[in-house]
Formats: structure tokens, sequence, C-alpha cells
């Protein structure tokens, strides 16, 4: 039996429960939040960072390890391209989703929703205003030269399409949305990511437990 350790909200917990749904396995689910310093916690992911994931014996953490060890486990249906220069670009994109994006998006949800909300602290309106007005443009403009008008990044939907949107849904629960105006393609691209059967119920799921209503 797989058990996932994670609150469903986070970008990454996200990115495993979507392949989790796309190849249509049973597990458990436990809401573990982040920066609990638990020290059980912290035997399965040393950092204590969410993801982890049990599947029987074996313990695993962080998502991207997280999503090849259950495509390596369960390869049908598949969530990366077969063709070595298609999971490449699937690996660099939901990378890029997991590390550069996710600083800029998932900052925002952090300043606006985690610390006032979660942390009791204040939000540094400074500093998500930089992240809107200037760090995160360059970023933008990059991604939209990468995802295609119509359809997802391969030709199946898979990790690389939710892990690079992925904290932008975080970001949407913080009042910011990519600028459709300025960068359609991947406004359009996020819509359809959010509505795909895998990604949907999950929304679903996470407005009624953020008290959002959608
Ligand atoms: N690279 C990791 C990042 C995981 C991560 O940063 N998770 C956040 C929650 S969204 C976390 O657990 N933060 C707590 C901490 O940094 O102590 C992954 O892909 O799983």
């Amino acid at each position: 039996m797989i058990t996932l350790y994670g609150a469903s909200a986070s970008p990454f917990v996200r990115k495993v429960l979507a392949v989790l749904a796309i190849k249509q396995l049973p597990f458990e689910h436990i809401q573990q939040m982040p920066f609990a310093n638990d020290a059980e916690f912290k035997k399965i992911s040393p950092l204590g960072k969410i993801p982890a994931l049990k599947d029987g014996d074996i313990t695993v953490c962080d998502s991207t390890v997280i999503c090849e060890f259950l495509e390596d486990s369960y390869p049908n249906p598949a969530v990366y391209p077969i063709d070595p220069a298609d999971k490449a670009r699937a690996r660099w994109l939901e990378d890029l989703g997991d590390t550069k994006v996710a600083e800029l998006a998932s900052g925002i949800f952090f300043q606006r929703f985690m610390r006032p909300m979660v942390l009791q602290q204040a939000t540094d309106e400074a500093l998500v205003e930089k992240i809107i007005t200037q760090q995160l443009p360059p970023c933008l403009d990059y991604i939209e030269t990468q995802v295609p008008a119509e359809g997802f990044i391969f030709e199946d939907f898979g990790a690389a399409d939710i892990g690079l949107i992925s904290s932008f849904i975080n970001a949407s629960y913080a009042g910011y949305e990519v600028d459709a105006a300025r960068w359609p393609l991947l406004a359009s691209f996020i819509q359809r990511v959010k509505s795909h059967p895998a990604i949907s119920p999950l929304l679903t799921t996470e407005a009624q437990m953020l008290g959002l209503a959608q």
C-alpha cells in the first residue's frame, strides 16, 4: 500500500497527487504540514519537507524523485515521454517549475497566505511587489516560448505539465494571475492544466480545505 505524506495545497504534493491520479494508484493520504519539525516525519523526509511517500518498506522523498519512482514502479500509463530528448525536456520543465517558478510564484503564496494565515507573521508586500513586477516577468517570457497553444507539452498529459505550473495555482490562491494580455499562451495553458480530469478534483478538495470558494 502506498502512503503519501504532505498537505494537499503544496505545489510539490499536488504534482505527486496528479501522478497518482493519472496512474490510478490507490493510496492513503496523510495531510502532513510543512515546517512542523516533526521527528517521526524526519525519519522518512530528512529535511522535514513535503512530500514524502512510503510504498511498502520503501520510503522516498522529494516530489521529482517520488514521481520518477512511481514511473519506474508503475510504468503504465506513463507520465514522462519515452524519447530521451523529450524526457530531458520534460525533466527540465518540471525542474524549472520546482525551482525558479516555485521560488517566485509560491513565494507570493507564502507571503500572502502562509505567513499571515499559518505562521502568524506579517506579509512582506514590498517583496511580493518585487516578485510580480521585476522577478517573474523574465521567467514568464521564457515559459511563454515553451508551452503549446493547444493541448499539453507532450502528447500525453504528464509530470512536466503539472510540475511547470503547480506553483501558479498557489499564487492564484494569493490573488495573483498570469496576465493573459502579456502571456496569452501560458495563461491559457494554466487553465487547461487546471481543468484536466487528473487536476480538477484535486483543486476542488484543496478549495474546501483552504476554505476558498471555487
Ligand atoms: N524539492 C522539494 C521541495 C519540497 C518543499 O520545499 N516543500 C515545502 C512545502 S511546499 C516544505 O516542505 N517546506 C518546509 C521546509 O522547507 O522546511 C520537492 O520537490 O519535494
